[in-house]
Parts: C-alpha cells; structure tokens; sequence
C-alpha cells in the first residue's frame, strides 16, 4: 500500500509536514487571523493527520484544517481552529471533505448542538465531497463546540472538534487593551443589575478582594478536554469503526488539553501575559492549535476567564491551585439567582444558584464551563503585614509554604537569591525577601510564583505509567503586581 503523507500536529501543537514533500511549510506560531476582509467566510476542511503524542508516538487522527491565504494552503488544527464571532455576525462555511481512500460508508460532517437542540448540521460529506452552510448570527454571547456528527462520537474523539466563541457586540480596545469596552464588561456583554455574573464582573478592580484590574476581553484561554485510546487511531486508519464498539471498549491512554499534555500543554509562549491577540471588532477571527495558550500568566490583579470543553468520553475535574474560580455560566448559559420561597435552586437546578466559587468544577462529557480565574493573590502567601517583625530563621521555617512552592516542586522559579527565600508582599509595595539571610525588610525582586492546574481524576495524570508532567495539566504564574513596572 502506498505510504500516504500526512502533515503532522507535534506534541507542542505545530502543524508540519510529516514527510517532505517540497511544499510549504506552515508551522508559525504568530497570531491575529482574520477571515479575509470584512466577510466572515470560512472554509474549512477536514483531514487526515499524525498526531504527536507526549512520549513522541504518532497517532493518526483527523482534524479540520483552514484554507489560508491566496493560495488556499491547508492548515490543520487539532482542536479545529478556535472560532471567534462577533454577536450578530452569521459565518458562512465551505467544508470539503479531503480525505481519500476511506472505508465505504465513512462520512463525516460539522455541527453545533446545545441544550436545546441543533444549531447548524451540515450535510454528511464522503471522499472529497462538499457543502455550504451558515452558522447563524442569532447566538447568545458564550461558548460553543462545533463537531463532526457523523457515527457519533467516533469523529469527534478522533480529532474533529473545536471551539466557537460568541463575543458580544462592542467596541473593543485592540491588545493590549487597558479597559474594557464600558464598565462591568462581561464575556457576555452586559446583564441586568443584580445578575451575579454581572455583580461579579462589575466587582473587578473596584473592590478590596478584587484589587487591580477590570476583566480585559484579551484575556482568555480555551481549555479544551479529550482522551485519546491509540488502538482506534489506528483501527480508524482503514476501518469504519463501530460506534457501539468504540464507547464499549475506549481505553484512553492519553490525556489531552487542546492536543496536548504535560509540558507541552503547560507551556506558554506569551513569558507573562494570557492572552488572546485578536481584533474582536471583526467579524471573524480564529487561533490554531499551535496558537492556543493554555498556562495563566497574569499579574496579581488580572484576572483571566477559562473557557472549559469536554469533547471525550471521560469525565474531568479541572483543579486550579493558588486561587479557586467562578463559574459563570454553564452550557452556555450565565449563572442566574432564582430561588424559590424555600431558598433553593428553581426545579433543583443548579444553573439557578447564581455564581458559584469553587476549587475543582466538573467536565462531563459534552460540558461547558466558563469559569472566572481571579488572579488574587493566593491567600497562602504571607503578606509583610501579617509576619512579625522580628522572626528568627528557625520561626521563618513556619511560613515556609511559599518557599517549598519556589523550591521546584512544580516549576523551579530562577531565583539569584537561591531557592529558599521567603517572599512578604504587600499591594502598592515592592516585595521584601525574608530569610536567614536576608533580614526581614530587605527589599527584593518579585519572582513569578508557580502552580499547576490538573485533572483530579487520577487515570488523567497516571495513565501509561505516565505521571503529572505527562498528563492533562498545566500552569498558572503569577508574574507580580498589577501597578508594579515590571514588564515581565
Ligand atoms: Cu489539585
């Protein structure tokens, strides 16, 4: 059988060509895509790629690709490349199934569903075939994950997923935007007075447990869960598999957050901020795979919004250490205060008990969670004010827990001062390094504080003998202090 050339999604999400073959590469890392002009046109393929696992095994899996530039180059993105929508705006899709010598009877589609049913389906595509459709502008502002629908869940375990993001219509600032578009900005948009997400959201920088920032629209990430079980990327190679069979018998062996795992899931090429570096007054913006940072890197006093996907079959639990979140809106639909005389939920539902603060929020399959990741500092760190003044080395030893945080037990900080320091801080202060040898009151330089977000269901972090930094995770930094100069 003729080898077939597949371009191959590497552990760090970059798109390249698996074997070489004369074309273009693809490959970058920049960011800022807009569909061409003002038009929200899409076209949008879907592919056969080798997808490069954390232990450097490649899978073959599926993906959509975007049609990019004049010459229409085929990029895949696995997850599909993340779509941002301007509210309002309809996007009109082109899916072209390339794929070629498959199984007799293999199809494969797009679609988004949500609680209430189908948003848009396209129509079931074979080898090369190819369809048009609009995905409606009447989308509330959230959420969404576009699918393959086709023998589900097959197509979208295998690769063919992604994210829709509806922003609500305004007027944006372009990155790095210092305000949001008018005061108590949401992700969607503004609610009524007295909504809890809105309450929340209009609390940033304005209260004494919020210091800091505003929520900025730039300021993201997508999380995007799913499990990979090698032997059906492999069946699926040459064989229509069996729905039934695939749900029976899936043994995940990999645990991925946007494609990835372990460091290459925990690492952010932004060195200090979260962001999205997209013009949301367009239409139609989108970020690759390779584009998707995932690690929270802020500034005490930024904070950052997740938005949460489950596209496997397994269910996670997302635990963000330092700080705990807020979720904001479940399914796509904001957090509501509506209690009945008895103070619960109306019907029992937890959509109606307004915003929740949690320390782990649960991804079942299917799910989607927007959760607000508060970037306060974490109150296990001392601050100058609560410390006595006159400690001695072996009393320092009691507020050691910043000092094991730094000592690497996640991500080793580069600290000149070694690895044992001590660190007060105290807002509007630069921070004082308290240590046997430093005296207490010395002033120092703020090193970024390290922690992690994993999965606290276990066979996510230890599956394959694998271990945390082979897992679903990543990493959270806090990089100083809103107001300090730094620019870290
Ligand atoms: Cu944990």
């Amino acid at each position: 059988m003729k080898r077939r050339e597949f371009i191959r999604i590497t552990a760090s999400g970059l798109a390249i060509l698996a074997l070489s073959s004369g074309l273009g590469p693809i490959f970058r890392r920049s960011e800022a895509h807009a569909a061409s002009g003002d038009a929200a046109d899409f076209a949008l393929d879907i592919t056969e790629v080798q997808h490069e696992m954390v232990d450097g095994k490649l899978l073959y899996s599926w993906a959509y690709a975007v049609k990019e530039g004049e010459a229409q180059v085929q990029v895949p993105s696995l997850p599909g490349p993340t779509l941002f929508v301007r509210q309002g705006q309809k996007v009109d899709v082109t899916l072209t199934n390339t794929m070629s010598n498959r199984p007799s009877g293999e199809a494969h589609g797009f679609a988004i569903f949500d609680e209430t049913g189908t948003i848009v389906q396209s129509e079931p595509l074979g080898e090369a075939q190819s369809t048009k459709f609009t995905i409606p502008g009447t989308l509330a502002p959230g959420t969404y994950v576009y699918e393959d629908w086709v023998n589900p869940p097959v197509g979208r375990v295998l690769g063919l997923h992604g994210v829709l993001v509806v922003m609500p219509a305004a007027t944006y600032q372009l990155y790095p935007d210092t305000e949001p578009p008018v005061e108590g900005f949401t992700p969607y948009g503004l609610l009524g007075a007295g909504h809890p997400v809105q309450q929340l959201f209009g609390d940033l920088g304005t209260t004494h447990h919020f210091p800091g920032e505003p929520w900025l629209p730039s300021r993201q990430v997508i999380w995007v869960f799913n499990e990979i079980d090698p032997i059906f990327n492999a069946m699926a190679m040459n064989h229509l598999i069996d729905p039934g069979d695939f749900q029976r018998n899936f043994l995940p062996q990999y645990f991925t957050v946007n494609g990835r795992s372990g460091y290459f899931a925990a690492m952010d090429h932004s060195h200090a901020t979260t962001h999205v570096h997209l013009d949301f007054n367009q239409p139609l913006s989108y970020l690759l795979s390779s584009e998707l940072e995932m690690a929270l890197e802020a500034k005490v006093g930024q904070p950052l919004l997740i938005r949460n996907v489950a596209v496997g079959l397994d269910t996670h639990s997302p635990h963000t250490h330092a700080n705990h979140s807020y979720i904001l809106a479940v399914d796509g639909k904001p957090q509501g205060l509506n209690l009945d005389a008895n103070g619960f939920p109306v019907n029992g539902n937890p959509s109606n008990l307004g915003v929740w603060w949690v320390d782990t929020w649960t991804m079942l399959p299917g799910d989607r969670k927007d959760v607000l990741y508060p970037m306060i500092l974490p109150p296990d760190i001392p601050t100058a004010e609560n410390l006595p003044a006159d400690l001695t080395a072996a009393e320092l030893l009691v507020y050691d827990t910043w000092a094991k945080l730094k000592k690497g037990a996640w991500h080793p900080t580069l600290n000149p001062e070694g690895s044992q320091e001590l660190m007060a801080l105290e807002q509007g202060k630069d921070p004082q390094i308290l240590n046997p040898a430093h005296p207490p009151g010395a002033t120092g330089e703020f090193t970024h504080l390290g922690y992690p977000m994993h999965s606290h269901q276990e066979i996510s972090q230890t599956a394959a003998g694998g271990n945390y930094p082979m897992g679903q995770i990543s990493h959270i930094e806090f990089t100083g202090f809103v107001g300090d100069d730094h620019d870290h």
